[in-house]
Formats: structure tokens, sequence, C-alpha cells
């Protein structure tokens, strides 16, 4: 098939297939209960209801109606705007760092011998991590190491001054520029608390000051709470290395005890793949007539175990409804974040057991069975048993799985990065940092985040990397955006040869990587941050992230941690265009601010573009202009105009 033809087949075909099965089976999904709701509320879009406190709701005129446009105490639309988009870049911050806070915690346990099955698997990496954080190490084990490791990042939460430790690994500018505008973040919890007390009715009301400080809430989680998540789940269960796998719903496999994954952290999903190789636990599967048990995962839980370990991923989140409707699931685990409360409906039409296991997430209508850290293997092995059991139920009968499934390259990491760039013992990025100068890279852009039923499945993210790739921009991706392009064939190395441009593919073919980089999951964000910095420190191409020939993207955002993601990638100097706007359209004022005057601040800013071919068009113009501004070679090779 031509380039062309390829872009042509846009979604998904294993959804549709399931999609398709799941309309004949009259059973009602994502899709169906977004139409069921028809135009959604405008006055929400726009960020003109207050509902802060209960003088309220304060459901406010735009400008030229008869609707008054200031709230009962008096708020307009700009400080209702503000403190609306605030909360949830704290909310967003909350949600990653609360995840990162669980992994401290599990390595303090594990290294305090009160978790089994956890222990420390990179000790190159919590050695890194320990000089980092000035934690003692000579003379000492390392589970001595690991708990001291621990507790200096439990304490970046409730710190009171100073930076948060990681700061300490953003270029001298960046630092400056946080330093300069106070939105340097001190403790992570301290800077989601302030968010939710500034944004009180009557405290906070300058809609400027009120970004700042959700800026600075985002920017502990991406260079703090996030960077904990990552760098601990490394130290745990190892930093991943490039690998081979599979993706998309043919990873199920109708011989096979199917049981599925679904959430964010590593922890419950290592624990029940350990448990699903026991050969007692196999031997029952085969006793009921199954040929094995298959682990498989969905959205970023899936991204972690993928990158780990090979675990096939059946889908991203618009697809966790739709893997049940195969028929040939026995349980559908779930920790926390991006968990329909729909899936509870779908699976009471088969004979899948829903299994939810954190304290913090509870689901009425699943089977509840917590993964307390104290007896981990214990209860994964209940697990995997139960779901071993439940294939007895299974009506083969009505077994449906789509035989699409990709071959994919995942588990770039920031160190993996490093070696395959410069060798394994001459690690470097100066080959990266010398293709941008020599124009053969063009730059470097992450394109991350949701995908939303308010548009054509995967559409979005395809058609703008597609877009980048031609125009020899290197992909960097994590979360469902990489699931995205995963299913679509983008992360082999092959890739380069099909969509790339000439200048793109020469480096790929040179260093063996595909285009499109699979960096993991939602937390892992932080990698990109971090591999920014190795940029900026090979030199030659900027001297701090704004001057930097790379932007960000989210083609189908919806999550509040992806508008948490976004200011941090701004605040960090990163110009980042979203496939839909905040909802903040309602304020002219701060709609101005966030996408022109933050640049003057920051060094980044937002652009809002729902069309692919529009967004790579301000992309590569961003690219271009840092690349003129650092005096950087015209690029080698023309590329096709952006859109053609
Ligand atoms: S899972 S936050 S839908 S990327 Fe991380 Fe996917 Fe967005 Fe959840």
């Amino acid at each position: 098939m031509n380039q062309e033809g390829q872009r042509q087949v846009r979604t998904d075909p294993a959804s549709l297939e399931i999609r398709e099965r799941a309309r004949a089976q009259r059973i009602p999904t994502i899709w169906d209960r977004y139409a069921a709701l028809g135009s959604q509320c405008r006055v929400g879009e726009l960020g003109i209801c207050c509902t802060i406190c209960h003088l309220g709701p304060c459901n406010l005129g735009l400008p030229g109606s008869k609707r008054p446009q200031v709230g009962v105490c008096g708020a307009g639309i700009d400080t209702v705007a503000a403190r609306r988009l605030a909360r949830d870049i704290a909310a967003g911050s909350a949600a990653h760092s609360d995840h990162g806070r669980g992994v401290a915690h599990l390595l303090l346990l594990a290294a305090r011998g009160q978790a089994p099955g956890y222990g420390v698997k990179d000790e190159h990496k919590l050695r890194a991590l320990a000089a980092e954080l000035g934690v003692a190490q000579d003379g000492r084990l390392t589970n001595e190491v690991a708990q001291d490791v621990a507790l200096a990042c439990l304490a970046q939460f409730g710190q009171q001054e100073g930076p948060v430790a990681f700061v300490r690994r953003a270029p001298a500018r960046q630092q400056e520029t946080w330093q300069r505008l106070g939105i340097t973040p001190r403790g992570i919890d301290r800077e989601v608390v302030e968010v939710m007390h500034r944004t009180n009715m009557g405290v906070d009301n300058d809609y400027r000051s009120i970004v700042l400080a959700g800026m600075r809430s985002a920017l502990a989680d991406g260079w703090g709470g996030s960077m904990i998540a990552t760098d601990l789940q490394d130290v745990l269960f190892g930093t991943p290395r490039p690998l081979r796998a599979q993706m998309n719903l043919g990873v199920l496999r109708a011989d096979q005890v199917n049981i599925l994954v679904h959430g964010h952290e590593p922890q419950l999903a290592e624990a029940v793949a350990d448990a699903a190789s026991d050969p007692e636990l196999v031997a029952q599967a085969r006793a009921l007539g199954a040929s094995g048990i298959n682990v498989a995962g969905i959205c970023c839980t899936a991204n972690e175990i993928l990158m780990r370990r090979g675990i096939p991923l059946a889908g991203n989140f618009l697809q966790q409804e739709l893997a049940l409707v195969t028929g040939a699931v026995e349980a559908f685990l779930v920790d926390v974040q991006c968990i329909m409360p729909g899936l509870v409906d779908v699976a009471s039409c088969f004979h899948t057991e829903l299994i939810a296991t954190s304290p913090q997430a509870h689901f009425p209508g699943m089977v509840y069975m917590e993964l307390s850290e104290d007896r981990a293997p214990e209860v994964a092995r209940e697990i995997v048993a139960r779901a071993v059991a439940n294939y007895a139920r299974r009506d083969h009968s009505r077994v449906a799985i789509p035989e699409h499934r990709m071959d994919v390259v995942a588990g770039f990491t920031t160190e993996s990065i490093t070696h395959i760039l410069g060798g394994r013992y001459r690690g470097g990025w100066r080959p990266l940092n010398d293709g941008i100068i020599a124009g053969r890279i063009r730059g470097v852009v992450g394109v991350v985040g949701c995908d939303s039923p308010k548009h054509v499945q995967d559409q979005g993210h395809l058609d703008l990397v597609y877009e980048l790739l031609a125009r020899d921009v290197l992909v960097v991706q994590t979360g469902c955006s990489a699931i995205a392009c995963g299913k679509a064939g983008l992360l082999q190395p092959e890739a380069a040869f099909r969509h790339a441009g000439r200048g793109l593919q020469e480096i790929c073919e040179a260093t063996g990587i595909p285009p499109v980089l699979h960096t993991g999951s939602c937390v892992d964000n932080s990698r990109i941050l971090t591999a920014c910095m190795e940029m900026v420190k090979e030199g030659g191409i900027g001297r701090s992230f704004d001057e930097l020939p790379v932007a960000a993207a989210a083609p189908g955002w919806w999550s509040e941690k992806a508008i948490a993601i976004g200011f941090y990638a701004v605040a960090s100097g990163i110009f980042t265009v979203l496939g839909s706007p905040f909802n903040i359209l309602g304020s002219e004022a701060l709609t101005r601010f966030v996408t022109e005057e933050l640049e003057e601040l920051v060094g980044g800013k937002f652009a809002f573009e729902s069309d692919p071919a529009r967004a790579a068009q301000l992309i590569v113009a961003h690219l271009d202009r840092k690349r003129q501004a650092l005096k950087l070679r015209p690029m080698m090779y023309e590329a096709v105009p952006v859109g053609a």
C-alpha cells in the first residue's frame, strides 16, 4: 500500500469491528453516551459558570448579552474562567503526583521488607538518584539507600521552602525565569493546596496571578510528582529498554484465559504478570480447556508493562469497553485514573469479572480486592485464580476477537536513547543534535495525551504525526497517543521509510530507531523533559528549552492531567498545540494570556487547533523560527508543504 493509501486507514479497524458488534448487540459504549447527551453545555465550555461557592452557581452572560457579566460576589468572567482553569491544573497535578507518592511509599515499604514481591530492580538508577538527592551511599546496603531515597522523595510532597529537588535538573535559564516570576515549585502538595486556596471566593481575583499559581502547581507535577513516579518506577520495576511487542485488540487470545489490567500504576500489573506465570495456575487454566493465561493491558498501566516486560497492549482509552465486547475477557482489573464507570454496564452483558484494586477508586458493580502492598503477591494470585475459574463461564459462541494487532518497538527512555545514539560506553545525544544542526531533522515534537469520542478515533494523532514525519520532525510519544500510533504501525523502524522525510529517514537508518519513539505512560512525559535537558546539555541547539527547536501537541486531550502536562510544558518554555481549547473562551483576556502573552513571560504558549494539517503548520513554523534564531543551516532536503 502506498503512503496515501495507508493514510486513509485512519481509524482503528479493530475498534470499528467491535463497535459494530456492540451496536448489533445493543450494548451502549462511550460513543452512544456521547451522542445521547446531544449538544454539551455551552456555558461550561466557555468557562462562564462559577460553582466555586454556594452564592451561586452563577451562570454569567458574555459581553453584549442580556445576562449579567458578574456573579453574586462581583467576580467577572476573567476571574471565573481562570479559577476553573487553575483548579483543573491542580486536579491534574494532584492525580499524577499522588501516583508518584504511591510509588515512593512502595519503595519505602519494599526497602523495609514490608512489601513482599517488590524490590529494587535498577540499582544503578537508585544510586544515581541517591547522589542527586544527597543520600549517603558509602558502605550502605541497597535497601538502606533505597529507604533514604524514598524518604527524600516523600519529603518533596510536604516541603515548605526551597525548590522541589528535581527542579535543579532544568536549564539555568528556565530556573531563573521561574524564580523571577515566583513560580518555582516548593512542596508538591503545597502548590496544589495553594491553588485550591487562592481560587476560593474572595481570595485571588487577578486571572494572571491565578494562572501563574496554576503553572507553579503544574511545574510541581512535571518536575516533581510525575518525575518521582517515573524515576522510582524505574528503580522498582527496571528502567525500560526498547523491546518488540504487539498492540491492539487482536492480542487477546481465544484459546487462553484473558486478564486485562487498566489504569496507571504498574504495581498491580507487575504483581498480576508474575502470578499469571505460576505453574499451578497455568495448570488450572489448562484443566479448564484453556491453553494458558494471557495478560494484556489498557491505557497507561499497559504502557508501563509493555515497556518493561513486552506484555501486549490491548488498547487505549476509547477501547476499554470494546475489549469487553470481544466476550473473551475473564477478568478486567483496574487501579486508578481513566477508568470508565460505564465498564460496569458493558461487563454485565458478558461473563467478565471487573475487579477494583485501589482503596482510592471504588466502582459500584465491581468486585473489590485491595492490592495492599503487604500482601500483593497473595492478592494477585487470588485475582488470577478467580480469572481462571471464570473461564468456565465463558460463552465461546460469543467470542469475537478482531485479528488486528500491530508489531511495535516500545520503551525508549532518556537513558536508552543516550545509549542508542552515542553507543553503550560513550553515550550521548550528539547524533541527534548534529542531525538538527545539519538540517536532517527539523526538530523534536512530543505528541501525547488522550483520545476523545468528540473526534474520529485516533485520527487527530495520526494525521498530525504523518504531517510532522514528512517534514523531518522526530516524534516522541506517551499515553494513548503513543498507542494510537502504535496500532497504525508507526512505532516500527520501518515506518521511517514509509512516512518520514529523507533527512529523518537517514537518521533512523543510521541509529535503528523508529521515527516515532514510545516513551511510556502519562507520568513519563517527565522523560520528555529530561530528554530536552540532554539536548540542551549536548549543546549547539539552544541554552534553554525555549530556544530548542522543540514543541508539544495533544490532539485529543480531555483529562485534567493533560491540562497539567500542557501547563508544565508551556511553563518550561515549550510551544504546545492542543486539539481543542480549554473551557475558557468566554474570557478573551484569559484566552489571550495563555495563547499569546505567556510566551513573553515563560518562553512557551498554547495554540488551539483542531485541524491536524494546520496544527502541523503551526508547529513547523515554530520549529523553523527557532532554527533561524539559532542560525542553524536550512533543512537539507525540501519537504512537501504541510497539508499537501
Ligand atoms: S491514559 S490521561 S486517556 S493519555 Fe494515561 Fe490515556 Fe489520557 Fe488517560
